[in-house]
């Protein structure tokens, strides 16, 4: 018997789908509930063979898909916006089945790809290039944008369905094929989300413009990443992932789009709103249970206020309700996966042998203090310690779990420094009503965050979809979603046309 989810989503009977298997193989993956330890299904992997099909089709489908003029492909995308708006609550659902975040993170998600769906649909009317004056007599000169190729998208567990709809629905109005490699620990959300697409637009006569290849680094990772067919390959993932992806895809000179890592601070002011600074925080730190890349990992406050804010923090923690994330009570759900817990429990123990105080949690919740179908699900506590000084070697780690290490300063430099002092360049805020400290933090001479998002008086997590979402430094600078990131997903051409009788040559050259 499949699970209702996938009768719901139309994705029981799917050829890819495999309801009974409980063990993976060589040929099948079998997707497990965080929650309950228990398998959903089984999906079948790729091998070498179906990949290429896939690359050829995909190739053959780019042909035809860039012929439809971008506003045309926008109705496209308005109908799987809104095919997805009605499953929204299912699709949801499955979400959070599947990787453990709770319903409404589940659903939140999904609206995600909803709204990137919706500005894709007004952007496949505004696809503009510039005109520029050309120093020559009767010369006109401008740029067009035109469509790229396929598509490589490389997703990661934790955003297994907005994460795609940044790139497809944008690479969709440009004229481009999405080929979905997603996380081997969300194969069920990615083959209902890929057959939404698929479906609505094969409906309307686009078939192949969406198209999925499941399977191991090895079978089908790697040769994506090293497919000259593939202009841009667009990766979201850890540090060492993208690395990785980038070396290949730059010894072969195409390009990337890398969404890795992020080591998130918060600094908060003496004069901050101190609710909305807690309500913040705890939202940052242990939303998603610490598995979203814009997760707040580092709290750096100021030292007159430290004391009473990290005993309200704490106190707030001790509320949080730590269970089975379908319920709708529960705020916190389970990590990934027991490699999840395993790397929990060894930040932790860094934490305390690098000197840091524990404030509150610490360890993994013992089966025995949850209702029993949730006993092999793999649920940690949410975790804040005090770093003893400026330096806490494990907090310049990413850790993807929740814990949060609060440092102190006295004066803003200094917090600058410690916030700008990791690797990663994701996501950063600062909680002031001093119009001076706001303008300090978004310096325009660039001296403040070094992040690529960058809040005040809000938290680190939960961006929109209109502004662009990516970060700096070992984040690996690519962006997508919103504002102009379109650009990636097509390449630009300067035309420049003579329309009169002269031999004109730039830069007043004769040679006659
Ligand atoms: C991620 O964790 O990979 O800003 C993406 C946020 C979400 C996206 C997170 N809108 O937290």
């Amino acid at each position: 018997m499949s699970h209702p989810l996938l009768e719901r989503l139309g994705i029981a009977e799917h050829p890819r789908v495999v309801a009974s298997a409980t063990e993976s193989s060589d040929r099948v993956v079998v997707s497990y509930s965080p929650a309950t330890g228990q398998p959903i299904a089984g999906v079948r992997l790729d091998d070498e063979g179906s990949y290429e099909q896939t690359a050829a089709s995909a190739v053959e489908a780019f042909k035809r898909w860039r012929e439809v003029p971008a506003p045309k492909r926008g109705q496209v995308v308005r109908a799987i916006g809104d095919a997805l708006r009605e499953q929204l609550e299912p699709l949801g659902e499955l979400v959070a089945l599947e990787v453990g975040k709770i319903r409404a993170e589940g659903i939140g998600e999904v609206q995600e790809t909803v709204d990137i769906a919706d500005f894709a649909v007004g952007l496949s009317r505004q696809l503009y290039g510039l005109t520029m004056p050309s120093e020559r007599p009767e010369h006109r000169m401008y740029e067009q944008w035109l469509p790229l190729g396929p598509i490589g998208v490389i997703t990661a567990f934790n955003f297994p369905n907005a994460v795609w709809g940044w790139n497809a629905m944008l690479a969709a109005v440009c004229g481009d094929v999405t080929v979905w490699k997603p996380s081997l620990l969300a194969p069920l959300t990615a083959i209902a989300t890929n057959k939404i697409a698929q479906d609505v637009a094969e409906a309307m006569g686009h078939d192949g413009i969406f198209q999925l290849v499941i399977g191991t680094d090895e079978a089908v990772g790697k040769r994506l990443v090293a497919d000259r067919r593939f202009p841009l390959i667009s990766a979201t993932g850890s540090c060492r992932m993208g690395r990785a992806v980038g070396q290949v895809v730059a010894s072969r000179l195409g390009r990337c789009l890398l969404e890795l890592g992020g080591n998130n601070g918060i600094i908060v002011e003496p004069d901050a709103d101190l609710d909305l600074a807690v309500k913040s925080v705890v939202f940052g730190a242990v939303g998603t249970c610490g598995q979203r890349c814009t997760t707040t990992r580092r709290l750096i406050i100021h030292e007159s206020i430290a004391d009473a804010f990290v005993d309200k923090l704490a106190s707030a923690y001790r509320t949080i309700r730590i269970g089975d994330p379908l319920e709708t009570s529960t705020l916190v759900g389970p990590l990934i996966n027991e490699q999840a817990v395993a790397s929990f429990e060894r930040a932790v123990s860094a934490a305390r042998e690098q000197g840091a105080t524990l404030v509150v949690g610490g360890s993994r919740v013992a089966p025995s203090e949850l209702p029993e179908h949730l006993r092999g699900g793999h649920y940690v506590q949410p975790t804040i310690f005090r770093a003893p000084g400026s330096s806490l070697p494990i907090a310049m780690e990413e850790t993807f779990a929740p814990i949060l290490y609060v440092f102190t300063y006295s004066r803003l430099e200094e917090a600058l420094e410690m916030h700008n002092s990791v690797d990663q360049g994701l996501s950063s805020a600062i909680f002031t009503s001093s119009v001076r400290s706001a303008e300090r933090f978004l310096s325009p001479s660039g001296s403040g965050s070094d992040c690529g998002l960058a809040y005040v008086n809000l938290g680190t997590s939960g961006a929109e979809i209109g502004g662009a979402f990516g970060g700096e430094k070992d984040t690996g600078g690519g962006r997508e979603s919103g504002s102009d990131a379109w650009k990636a997903y097509m390449r630009r051409q300067t035309c420049t046309i003579n329309f009169g009788e002269q031999f004109a040559l730039a830069q007043g050259i004769r040679f006659e």
